[in-house]
């Protein structure tokens, strides 16, 4: 049976899971709602939390970006098997996950006004925060965080991506550890060639 990665026709919390796929030369069905038009209320009732991503495989589904990266990761030599290096990528991964949460207050202000204000406290504090201390992490372990290419990297190029994205910025050019890391992650075969074929997201 296909594996299926349904998400949005936008990076957000899949493109890095694309990447890992694209990069591990699995075939799958790369499954794009249009975002205008959400939601589409039968897709969504299906859902088991009404949410995207999901990833289908051997006709089971599993929800959470996070869980699913994972898994990805672990059939793609992309998760260490010693169980303390897994805790530590789980560790960076969630690092990552609260950093977007900060972002999410951001990105979802309706006020236009508040909004310029959380922005500007975003990228003048929030991106320094932990872009500084993932630039440390990169650099005290040979470029990558378990100190080899694993899923934590690419999970973190998918969400600077968006990050970038939403405002139009480019977050981590201060920080050339995370830049070589995201050009790396854009060299590698299979991610190559998907994001010279990619169409440009917009919010
Ligand atoms: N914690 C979930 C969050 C999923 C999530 O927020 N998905 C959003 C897109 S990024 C979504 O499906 N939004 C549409 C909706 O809620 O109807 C994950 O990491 O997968």
């Amino acid at each position: 049976m296909a594996k299926k990665l349904f998400y949005f026709e936008f990076n957000g919390l899949a493109e890095s899971i694309r990447y890992m796929l694209y990069f591990s030369g699995q075939e799958f069905e790369d499954i794009r709602y249009d975002r205008k038009t959400w939601p589409n209320k039968e897709v969504k009732d299906s859902l088991p939390y009404g949410q995207l991503p999901i990833y289908e495989e051997g006709g089971r589904r599993l929800n959470q970006s996070i869980a699913i990266a994972r898994y990805i990761a672990s059939q793609t030599n992309l998760l260490p098997s010693d169980p303390w290096e897994q805790a530590v990528l789980d560790a960076t991964v969630l690092n990552i996950a609260d950093f977007v949460l900060k972002a999410r207050s951001y990105i979802t202000e309706t006020d236009a006004v508040k909004r310029e204000q959380l922005k500007h406290e975003f990228l003048t504090e929030t991106v320094v925060y932990y872009l500084s201390r993932f630039e440390k992490e990169l650099k005290a372990n040979n470029g990558f965080f378990g100190g080899k290419l694993s899923w934590a990297d690419f999970h973190l190029v998918g969400i600077l991506e968006t990050l970038n994205l939403y405002t139009e910025e480019n977050i981590e050019k201060n920080y050339p550890t995370i830049v070589a890391l995201v050009n790396y992650i854009h060299s590698l075969p299979g991610v190559k060639e998907y994001i010279a074929t990619r169409k440009s997201y917009v919010v």
